[in-house]
């Protein structure tokens, strides 16, 4: 297993969840930031499958597609759950978060100005459904009795709500309750408190 390398562009984006995943299991991994000017060149686009970054290496192996990512971490990092039940259910909410994911990221990217305030109106009907299966759980994760990729990629997408919108969590007290103990669990914490975090952007366009 690694050394790990991950090849992205100076922002948290796609990396945020999969670094601090790296950081609380006490990985350690390289990164090369990739200016965007050099991306334009198109030299590296053109060797990625999809044309895209985030690249990671692992070994020998070299994986694209920020989940796959996430979920080559969870093998390899006991992160999967305990059994093939587990593991279903986990890939059901790391889907799930993905489609909060990708909302977000059209906000962003494509509508910020129109779009913001009513992002943020209809968020409770996408948090509360998180919530529910949190609150159902009783364990402080989403499945079984500690944090897999899944919980990873849920508490990272979370904290850049709580950019966006201070008391988005304020009705979901399962959330809310996640987001602490997982800040608070000492290699995140430390790790979010690091400047290799705090310095880099969430997303690219500088919106937030
Ligand atoms: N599904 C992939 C994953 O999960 O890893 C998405 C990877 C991805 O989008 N990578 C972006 C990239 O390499 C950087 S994230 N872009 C360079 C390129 O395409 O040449 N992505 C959709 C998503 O995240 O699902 C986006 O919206 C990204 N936007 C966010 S930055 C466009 C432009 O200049 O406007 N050519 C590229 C914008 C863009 O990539």
């Amino acid at each position: 297993m690694g050394p790990y390398t991950i090849t992205y562009f100076g922002v948290r984006g796609r990396c945020g969840a999969m670094r601090i995943m790296m950081a609380d299991q006490g990985q350690e991994w390289k990164e090369i930031l990739m200016d965007f000017a050099d991306w334009m060149k198109g030299d590296l686009k053109a060797s990625c499958v999809f044309g895209q970054l985030p690249k990671f290496e692992d070994g020998g192996l070299v994986l694209y597609q920020s989940n796959a990512i996430l979920r080559h971490l969870g093998r390899n990092h006991d992160a999967y759950g305990k059994d093939g039940k587990e593991a279903a259910l986990i890939d059901m909410m790391c889907d799930g978060v993905e489609d909060l994911r990708l909302k977000y990221g059209k906000m962003i990217y494509q509508e910020y100005d129109t779009g913001k305030d009513p992002y943020i109106k209809d968020l409770p009907n996408h948090l509360d459904k998180f919530e529910a299966v949190m609150a159902k759980n009783k364990t402080g994760f989403l499945v079984g009795d500690k944090p897999s990729f899944a919980d990873y990629s849920l508490f990272e997408v979370l904290l850049n709500h709580l950019v966006l919108c201070s008391s988005c969590l304020d009705t979901s007290p399962s959330l809310k309750s996640f987001v602490e103990k997982m800040s608070a669990r000492p290699k995140i914490k430390a790790f979010l408190g690091s400047d290799a975090y705090k310095k880099l952007p969430i997303n690219g366009n500088g919106k937030q």
